[in-house]
C-alpha cells in the first residue's frame, strides 16, 4: 500500500517538505502520497499579509502577525534556498533587505518552478490528530472552512508544520483594563501609521519590541518607550527612544516601572511573543516548549521521540529560516524513505539532550548563531540537499548583528555578498528610513538616473 503523508500547514516548513519530497520524486524514487492542508485560502505562511486580527472570515483563529510596512529583519542572503537563488528568482542581484512581498514572491516562486501547489488543500483548517496504536497509522481531521464540512483521512506520517508565531503571550499588568487608551499584542499590529503622533509603550525587548518600536518611529510615532523583563536591546536608539524596566501598573494614562519612573503614554502594545499551539493534538503528541533553538523532545529537532512517525518543522527559535527548514525537511524525508534510520528511543532522547544541554551553554549572540550553524550542518550532512556554505552564512549573521549594533535605523541600508551564487547585493535605491512604500514595485524599480552635474 502506498505510504500517505499528511503536512500540516504550507508556509516555509511545509513547503520545504513538498519540495524535499519532488526533488526525490524527479531524482527516480517512488515517494509517497502527499495532502498538505493549509487554513489559508494561499500559500506562504506568516509571509501572507492579511488585514484581519482576531478569527478569520470563517471564525478560525488568524494566523498572521505580519504588518504593512515589514522589511526583512535578516539579510537575504542568510535565509536563501541552496536550489533557488534570489538571482534566479529575479532574474537580477536585488538588495540585501527586501520588504515582506519581496520575499513572499521569492518563496511562491519555487512552488511554482515545480508546480507544488496542487498538492496543497487550501480553506482547510486542521482540527484534530489521533494515532492508532493498532494500525500504526494517523487519522487527521480537517474542516472544509468554506463548505464548513468536517472530514477524516489517514496517512502513516504527520508532519506538523503549523508556525509558532502565532498565539500570543499576553501577559496581564494591574491596571491595563482602565487604560484609556489602545492595548493590543504584537500579533495585530497591522499599521504604523495609526501611531503617529502618539506616545507609545512597547513591552518586550526582542525582535518585535525592536521592529515594531522602529517602524513606528519611521511613520512619525513621537516616543516609543521600551519596557524590560531581562535586559534592555541596548541599541544606540535616537533620542524619542528610551528603555525602561519592567511595566508593574497602569493608572489611568500612567505606566509605572519596576525602578519607581512613570510616564504618560497613549497607547500600549505587548510585543511578548508566542506560545506554541497545536490545539488539533493530543496530550501525548503535543510538544510543549517556550521559544528556544532546541526543543526538548525532538530528536534533530523534528522527530517526536515517543512517536517518531510524527514530525515537528521550523518550531525552533530562528537565526537561520527557510534554509534550515529545507534542511530539516530534507532529513525527515529521508527518515520517511527508510534511506536513514533512526536510532533507538534511548539514542535519540539522550542526543536530544546533549543538543538541549549545548544550547543552553550558549552565552553570547554569536554562540547561538554558531549553535544553529552546527546544527543545521548535522542535518544537512547525510542528506542529498544541495551543500552551502552555512559557516559562511553563521559569518553574515554576526555581521548583521555587529551592523544593528552600529545604526539599529540604518542596518537595512547594508549589503552582502550571497553565499550561493558569490554576488555583492546592490545597495537599495532609498535609505529604509526614508523607504516609506513597501510595495514590490517601489522596492525592485531602478535607481532615479544620477543627474548629469552641470
Ligand atoms: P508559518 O509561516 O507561520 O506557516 C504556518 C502555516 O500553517 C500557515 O500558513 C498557517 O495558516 C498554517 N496553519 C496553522 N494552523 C493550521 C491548521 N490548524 N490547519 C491548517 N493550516 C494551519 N523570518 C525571517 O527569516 N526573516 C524575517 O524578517 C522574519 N520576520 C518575521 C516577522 C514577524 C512579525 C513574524 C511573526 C515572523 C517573522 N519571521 C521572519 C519568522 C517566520 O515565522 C518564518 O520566516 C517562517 O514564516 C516560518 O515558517 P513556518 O512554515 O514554520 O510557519
Ligand atoms: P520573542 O523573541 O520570543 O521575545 C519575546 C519577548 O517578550 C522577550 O523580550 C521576553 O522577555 C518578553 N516577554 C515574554 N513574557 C513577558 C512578560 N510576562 N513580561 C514582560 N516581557 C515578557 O518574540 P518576538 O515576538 O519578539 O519575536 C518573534 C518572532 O517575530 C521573531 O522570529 C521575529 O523575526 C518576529 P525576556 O527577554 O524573555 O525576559
Amino acid at each position: 500500500m502506498t505510504q500517505r503523508i499528511a503536512i500540516l500547514g504550507a508556509g516555509p516548513s511545509g513547503l520545504a517538505q513538498l519540495r524535499a519530497f519532488e526533488s526525490a520524486r524527479r531524482a527516480g524514487a517512488t515517494v509517497p502520497e502527499i495532502v498538505c492542508y493549509e487554513k489559508q485560502s494561499d500559500l506562504g505562511g506568516m509571509w501572507n499579509y492579511t488585514w484581519r486580527t482576531g478569527l478569520d472570515a470563517y471564525g478560525e483563529p488568524v494566523h498572521g502577525s505580519m504588518y504593512r510596512y515589514l522589511w526583512s529583519n535578516g539579510p537575504k542572503e542568510c535565509l536563501e534556498f541552496a536550489d533557488y537563488s534570489f538571482e534566479e528568482h529575479f532574474g537580477r542581484p536585488i538588495p540585501s533587505y527586501p520588504p515582506r512581498e519581496v520575499l513572499r514572491d521569492y518563496i511562491m516562486g519555487r512552488i511554482e518552478k515545480w508546480r507544488l501547489r496542487e498538492q496543497i488543500r487550501f480553506n482547510t483548517a486542521v482540527q484534530w490528530v489521533e494515532y492508532s496504536e493498532e494500525t500504526g497509522r494517523f487519522s487527521v481531521t480537517v474542516r472544509d472552512v468554506k463548505k464548513d464540512v468536517l472530514s477524516t483521512e489517514e496517512f502513516d506520517h504527520v508532519v506538523v508544520a503549523t508556525g509558532h508565531f502565532s498565539t500570543p503571550n499576553t501577559p496581564y499588568f494591574e491596571g491595563l483594563e482602565h487604560f484609556p487608551g489602545r492595548v493590543l499584542h504584537a500579533h495585530d499590529f497591522r499599521d504604523a501609521c495609526e501611531f503617529a503622533g502618539k506616545d507609545l509603550l512597547l513591552v518586550g525587548s526582542s525582535y518585535s519590541a525592536e521592529d515594531i518600536g522602529t517602524q513606528c518611529h519611521k511613520y512619525g510615532a513621537k516616543s516609543v518607550t521600551f519596557s524590560y523583563r531581562s535586559a534592555p536591546m541596548g541599541y544606540d536608539w535616537p533620542e524619542s527612544f528610551e528603555e525602561r524596566p519592567l511595566l508593574l501598573r497602569v493608572e489611568g494614562n500612567t505606566a509605572h516601572f519596576k525602578d519607581g519612573t512613570s510616564r504618560e503614554v497613549d497607547a500600549i502594545i505587548l510585543c511578548t511573543g508566542y506560545q506554541h499551539h497545536f490545539p488539533f493534538l493530543p496530550d501525548e503528541l503535543t510538544l510543549r516548549t517556550r521559544n528556544r533553538l532546541y526543543p526538548p523532545d525532538l530528536y534533530k529537532g523534528v522527530f517526536w521521540i515517543d512517536n517518531p512517525k510524527l514530525v515537528y518543522l521550523g518550531m525552533q527559535d530562528q537565526y537561520y529560516t527557510f534554509n534550515m527548514f529545507d534542511a530539516q525537511a530534507w532529513y525527515a524525508r529521508d527518515v520517511i524513505l527508510g534511506r536513514l534510520a533512526l536510532p533507538s528511543t534511548e539514542e535519540m532522547r539522550a542526543d536530544s539532550e546533549a543538543w538541549v544541554a549545548r544550547e543552553e551553554a550558549c552565552a553570547t549572540a554569536d554562540e547561538e548563531i554558531d549553535f544553529q550553524a552546527a546544527y543545521t550542518r548535522d542535518l544537512v550532512g547525510p542528506t542529498d540537499y544541495p551543500e552551502f556554505d552555512i559557516e559562511g552564512m553563521a559569518a553574515l549573521f554576526k555581521q548583521w548583528k555587529q551592523h544593528k549594533k552600529e545604526s539599529i535605523l540604518g542596518y537595512r541600508d547594508r549589503s552582502y555578498r550571497s553565499t550561493m551564487t558569490g554576488t555583492l547585493a546592490p545597495p537599495h535605491h532609498t535609505p529604509w528610513m526614508e523607504a516609506l512604500d513597501d510595495s514590490m514595485e517601489a522596492f525592485l524599480a531602478e535607481p532615479e538616473p544620477a543627474r548629469k552635474s552641470a
